[in-house]
């Protein structure tokens, strides 16, 4: 390399940097994407697979003033450029790449992604570009210019293209980055796929100059009758009037902003609230200036007494399933409302009332069908096992995250527990970190209930105790079990009684046990529906005798890949604990939870 050109690459990449550095963050979070006008970028999407990050760092590694999102082609024949995205290979957006083409399956590393598009500007003064989820950093830039990055595999994020976006050729490039990190959350160790890519909805979102930004419509902790929140205006420059409407139950309430577009909103409602049996959701419109959006909302109460449960006042035992975010028949990540209608659909058909959306932030199909279909949720973020408890950047990635979710879903009746931590090791920089978690999820939610998913110790052989001491913080005690499958036979659970010194409910999230559909045999033979069967009946048996048990999602309603089961013809890279096979059949076991699932709902416990 001549010495000018090395000093122009050098001098190109601490610019590049300065302008990275100044458009980092995504802009502030839009909600209720699905009530407002929006031009979907799904569809087919140029791809270029980048495992030494070419397109990005220069031969020192340093960044690239023009890297791949400058969408380059050769002016001459003479001109020397080594990518083309116009005559790449295509990935299916939304959509994980592992499963969309053998060779990506076990691919960890970039993929740059390009979309294409034509523009008609209806009117609408301001545009942003909005991704449901990318795994797991993301790089963004529209027509060759940063827009930003955002970390973090399962939570939505958007950008403001306002000034950017033109009426043709518009190309939007995104580098998608699914290494696993030492410092992420989740960390290098997980038992799920790492599946990368543009896993859920890309959509331009049209607004106006002034629009309703966010709102939170909920009732007020422990009052049946009072609507309690605020709405948020984005582009207000001075104090504004917002109208509420639920023309269903009479309601019109107005509010004004102060100066920043913010404006609380407390209000008395009859509402007919939202439960499992009847899942009653009212149209909430929010009106102010030229914008109006239009959600559908559910009302009803989460509380603890002691150690029950009181949804709308009344106690409640919370039959559950866990369920990971992938398509069952299909393979790979889900991200449809038919994913989630059929993966919910057989929680309710094995008699749940309630699921554990583990372990990440689901689609948002997923709880809005949930509202639909009446079925509570355990909502939860990847901080999962051993990530790095001390280090501050962590800790703000994973109070990023967390915000997100909340964000996202905060008016969805049917979450009614934030779980801030799945199996976590006990010590002071942990209980700190997610005590940190804690608060910041209480600031932004203090209508729903805390968890996390914890682990239980042996007091002696024959005495399990649950006494993280995450406990004194949480609402409700979260404890994974697998008594009968990594922890002896599975009539040791006849044998062991439980001790829970806090006075609160306790949902066992996890319990379980391996087996193939149509593998019959001995019930002592591992991997058989026998095994898993009777596994099922002996921790049945043994849940009914905890006295503040309040529910329970055992592992796992269907399949999922992990890099952690590689047995041959039984595993082949799936974690076999599903109670549904890949194929729909239902296990022997789904039938016994099925049972105590059903006669629980008709009272007899
Ligand atoms: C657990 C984890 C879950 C695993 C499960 C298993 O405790 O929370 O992510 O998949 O056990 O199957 O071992």
């Amino acid at each position: 390399m001549t010495q000018t050109r090395v000093l122009g690459q050098l001098l190109a990449g601490v610019l590049a940097l300065a302008g990275a550095a100044q458009a980092q963050q995504p802009a502030p979070l839009i909600t209720n994407v699905q009530g407002r006008h929006t031009t979907s970028l799904n569809g087919r999407w140029q791809i270029i697979i980048d495992p030494y990050e070419n397109g990005y760092y220069d031969y020192r590694h340093e960044p690239l003033a023009s890297g791949y999102f400058a969408n380059a082609r050769p002016a001459s024949p003479g001109d020397l450029v080594e990518y083309d995205f116009d005559t790449s290979e295509q990935l299916n957006v939304p959509g994980d790449w592992n499963s969309q083409d053998e060779r990506l399956l076990f691919y960890e590393g970039t993929i740059w992604y390009k979309k294409s598009f034509d523009y008609s500007r209806q009117g609408s003064a301001r545009v942003f570009v909005y991704f449901g989820a990318a795994n797991y950093e993301a790089d963004v830039y529209l027509n060759g210019q940063k827009l930003g990055r955002h970390e973090g595999g399962f939570t939505p994020f958007n950008f403001e293209v306002t000034g950017l976006v033109r009426e043709k050729d518009n190309f939007l490039i995104v580098k998608v980055d699914n290494k696993r990190r030492r410092d992420g959350v989740p960390t290098l160790n997980t038992d799920w796929w790492n599946y990368g890519g543009l896993t859920r909805d890309v959509a331009l979102v049209d607004v106006p100059a002034m629009f309703v930004q966010d709102c939170f419509l909920q009732l007020k902790k422990g009052t049946a009758g009072e609507v309690a929140g605020w709405v948020r205006l984005n582009g207000a420059s001075s104090r504004q009037q917002v109208v509420i409407e639920i023309p269903e139950a009479g309601i019109r309430q107005t509010v004004t902003t102060n100066e920043e577009g913010f404006a609380p909103v407390d209000f008395t409602a009859r509402l007919q609230p939202w439960s499992p049996e009847s899942p009653k959701l009212y149209q909430v419109t929010v009106s102010a200036g030229a914008d109006s959006l239009t959600d559908r909302i559910g009302f009803r109460t989460i509380q603890t007494r002691g150690t029950d449960i009181l949804l709308n006042g009344r106690p409640v035992f919370l039959r559950g399933i866990s369920i990971h975010e992938e398509a069952p028949l299909r393979g790979g990540r889900a991200f449809s409302e038919d994913d989630a209608r059929l993966l919910l659909g057989w929680a309710k058909e094995l008699g749940c009332n309630f699921v554990r959306l583990a372990h990440y932030p689901h689609n948002e199909h997923m709880t809005r069908i949930a509202d639909e279909m009446g079925l509570m949720v355990w909502s939860e973020i990847p901080v999962y096992w051993t990530i790095l408890w001390d280090d501050p950047q962590t800790f703000e990635n994973a109070r990023r995250q967390l915000e997100e979710n909340i964000t996202r879903d905060k008016n969805r009746a049917s979450i009614i527990l934030w779980s801030v931590a799945n199996e976590t090791p006990r010590g002071d920089a942990r209980l700190k970190f997610l005590k940190g978690l804690i608060d910041h999820a209480r600031q932004l939610d203090p209508t729903r209930l805390l968890t996390a998913a914890n682990e239980r110790r042996y007091a002696d052989p024959r005495t399990q105790v649950v006494d993280d001491p995450l406990g004194d913080d949480l609402d409700v005690l979260g404890c994974n079990e697998y008594v009968g499958w990594y922890d002896g036979p599975p009539d040791k659970a006849d044998r062991l009684s439980w001790k829970v010194p806090l006075d609160k409910p306790l949902v066992m999230s996890e319990l379980g046990a391996g087996a193939l559909f149509g593998n019959h045999g001995d019930r002592g033979a591992r991997w058989t529906e026998e095994y898993q069967a009777d596994v099922y009946e002996h921790q049945i048996t043994m849940l009914r005798n905890i006295p503040s048990l309040r529910g329970m999602s055992p592992w796992i309603l269907a399949d999922f890949r992990s890099p952690r089961r590689p047995l041959p013809r039984i595993q082949d890279f799936y974690n076999r604990k599903r109670l549904i096979s890949n194929r729909g059949e239902r296990k022997q076991a789904f039938y016994v939870l099925q049972r105590f699932y059903q006669n629980l709902e008709r009272g007899r416990r």
